[in-house]
Order: structure tokens, then C-alpha cells, then sequence
């Protein structure tokens, strides 16, 4: 007999690399990137900026890297970041804007993780005036990870970036899953980020690479990036091995994420149907699910260890709250043991016998 599955749902960031990737690792031709000598990091990055509709891109390590280069290179020490109360930036990048930029944040609200335009009109600082700080960048977040992982439309995009840039703010996007939300949406990733001035995602979630991030923005921006970039201590050697699977991923790996947005969509009715659970499937937009337990009497800690012995993994996200995203190790027929194992431990906690 085959033993059982264990079905981690904590993040797709969990997703393992290819045999494809795997391969294209081994065949990689290196280079110093250091020095800009890796032929196989400069392709990766060419062929972001040709996907994404930008000047230049650049490799690093990770999104929280990326996003914390963006706003040290548009901004300037005791400048205001604006962006949405419970974005990614804010909620748990440890505050690395601050910490070494000398940066402050502040935080408007939002519907959806969308933060809403009069919000950001009235946080916007005068630039006349010798007492406030000065407003140095607006951050957008695409698909918005604590809102549930939902859209921002090309629409509202286009919005935000007009009123910045009529107060002579430039806008970053945190696109870590944007290629998630170009799929959603059904329009190309251009779309989303065409007025934006910086844009990053990862490789490293729902496109399986092991490692990596990419921001892009104009030539200029990206150069001074790469300046900050080795002086966090971020810059790489041969790193063509972590942008050589990243090749792959963005040639083959997106247009499959809407299997992970069908089962998570699935999934998401299967747990409404939960007596006890919430969520709120107007959230449910791409391969995100966040479910309140508290109706079942405990704390999304103590679910999620019940879950465990059941062999399904999620992400404790909150004091009653818990995440599921879906990725590529999960299967259509993994959605309903997922839904049991879910429906059995509410079942428990909340003492109701099942039929
Ligand atoms: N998000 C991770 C962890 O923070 C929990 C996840 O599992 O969702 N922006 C957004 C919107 C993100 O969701 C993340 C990672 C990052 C930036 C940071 O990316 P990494 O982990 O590569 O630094």
C-alpha cells in the first residue's frame, strides 16, 4: 500500500523545481553576474523586461529584496511610502524600509487590497510645506497576499499611477503572483503594469522555481537598483543556475496557473458548504483561500495541527484565520481530501457528529 500524500497548502511557495528546470540548470551557460557576465542571468532578464513592458530587469533573490531595492531607489531617507494597511511590504517585510532606508510608511485603507484613491489623494504630503515629509512612492500589490489574493484591474491600476504621477510620485508594484492576476483577469501582464514605474514578481511561488525574484522598471532605475543590490550584499556570481529555470517558468509555467485558480475556486465552494467556517468567496479570485475557524471554537494554530494529522498543511495567517493556496502538486483529486480533511477537523473541534 502507498503511503498517504502529505498535501502542503501553506504557500506555493513550496513547489518544487521541474525535471525541465532541473535540466536547464545543468546546461546553464555561466558567468560572473557580478560583473554582468552571465549569459544566462543577462537572457532572463531581457526576457522580463520584454514580458513585462520595461526598459531593464534585474535578478534577485527574492521579492522581499526586490520590493525593498524599488523603494530605496525611487525614495529617499525620511520619505513617505504610501501603500494599503495590510500590504506585504508593511505586514511582513520586518520593516527593511526603514530599517535601512530610513523610509516611513503610510498606510491608507483599501477594499480588496486595492488602496482606495481618495485615501491616497489625502495621504499625499504638499510639497511646499517645510514640516511634513515629503511623499517619495505609492505601492500597489498584485495579486494583494492579506486581502485573500485578489485582482487589482488594469483599470484601477492606470487610476492610481495617473493621480501619482500628476503629484510627481512614482508607483511600485509588488507583482510576486502578478502573473496570477494577469491570468484571473484574462489580459496581458503589460496591461497591469504599463504605468506602473516598478514593477517585481517571483519565480519562486505558483512558477516552481527553487529560488529568485525579478524588478523591473526603466534603465536608470534598474542601474541604481543594481548598485543597492550589491550593497545589501545581493549580488551573485554564477548565478545562472537560479535564472536558467526561471526561463523556463516564464516560457512554460504561466498559462497554467489557471488549473491552480479552477481547484482553488472548487476547493472554495466545497468549504462554504463547512457549517461553521468563513470566507468570503468574493476573495477567492486566484489560488488563494483564507478561512475564519473561529465558528468552530478554536484558534487556526490549533486546526492547523489537527489538519496536520490528517496529512494536510496550511498557513496560520491569523489569531482564528487560515490560508490555503493551491500550486502545481495539487490535483484535482487532492481537492477533496483537502475539503474532508478540512470538514472533519471543524467537525471535531466544533463537537458536531457526523452523519
Ligand atoms: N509571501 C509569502 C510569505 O510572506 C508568507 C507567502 O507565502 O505568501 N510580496 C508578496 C505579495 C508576497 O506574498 C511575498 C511572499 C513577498 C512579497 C516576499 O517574497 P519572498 O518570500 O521571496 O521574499
Amino acid at each position: 500500500m502507498q503511503a498517504p500524500e502529505y498535501l502542503n497548502v501553506r504557500s506555493d511557495t513550496v513547489t518544487l523545481p521541474t525535471p525541465e528546470m532541473l535540466e536547464a540548470i545543468t546546461r546553464a551557460a555561466l558567468g560572473d553576474d557580478n560583473r554582468g557576465e552571465d549569459p544566462t542571468v543577462r537572457e532572463l532578464e531581457e526576457l522580463s523586461a520584454h514580458m513585462l513592458g520595461k526598459e531593464a530587469a534585474l535578478l534577485t533573490t527574492s521579492g522581499q529584496l526586490s520590493n525593498s531595492l524599488a523603494v530605496l531607489a525611487h525614495a529617499t531617507r525620511g520619505d513617505e511610502i504610501i501603500m494599503e494597511e495590510t500590504s506585504h511590504l508593511f505586514t511582513s517585510e520586518q520593516g527593511a524600509i526603514s530599517m535601512f532606508g530610513g523610509m516611513v510608511y503610510h498606510l491608507v485603507p483599501g477594499h480588496h487590497g486595492f488602496p482606495s484613491l481618495c485615501h491616497i489623494e489625502k495621504a499625499i504630503r504638499p510639497r511646499d510645506d517645510i514640516h511634513t515629509p515629503r511623499t517619495g512612492l505609492i505601492c500597489l500589490e498584485n495579486t494583494h497576499n492579506h486581502a485573500g489574493g485578489t485582482v487589482i484591474s488594469p483599470e484601477l491600476t492606470r487610476q492610481a499611477c495617473e493621480l501619482a504621477h500628476r503629484h510627481g510620485i512614482p508607483v511600485h508594484i509588488d507583482g510576486a503572483r502578478i502573473f496570477n492576476a494577469s491570468v484571473a483577469l484574462g489580459v496581458d501582464v503589460t496591461e497591469l503594469v504599463r504605468d506602473a514605474d516598478s514593477i517585481c514578481f517571483c519565480l519562486s511561488k505558483g512558477l516552481s522555481c527553487p529560488i529568485g525574484s525579478v524588478l523591473a522598471g526603466t534603465r536608470e532605475f534598474i542601474a541604481k537598483a543594481r548598485r543597492l543590490r550589491k550593497a545589501f550584499g545581493g549580488g551573485m556570481r554564477q548565478a545562472g543556475i537560479i535564472a536558467a529555470p526561471g526561463i523556463v517558468a516564464l516560457n512554460t509555467m504561466i498559462s497554467r496557473l489557471r488549473e491552480d485558480h479552477q481547484r482553488t475556486r472548487a476547493l472554495a465552494l466545497r468549504l462554504a458548504e463547512i457549517p461553521g467556517l468563513s470566507l468570503d468567496l468574493d476573495t477567492v479570485q486566484t489560488n488563494m483561500i483564507r478561512v475564519d475557524v473561529s465558528g468552530v471554537h478554536t484558534t487556526a494554530a490549533q486546526f492547523n495541527t489537527a489538519l496536520k494529522n490528517r496529512g494536510v498543511e496550511v498557513l496560520v495567517a491569523g489569531d482564528t484565520v487560515i490560508r490555503i493556496v493551491i500550486h502545481r502538486h495539487i490535483e484535482d483529486r487532492h481537492v477533496s481530501i483537502i475539503a474532508d480533511a478540512i470538514a472533519d477537523v471543524a467537525s471535531e473541534f466544533s463537537g458536531v457528529v457526523k452523519a
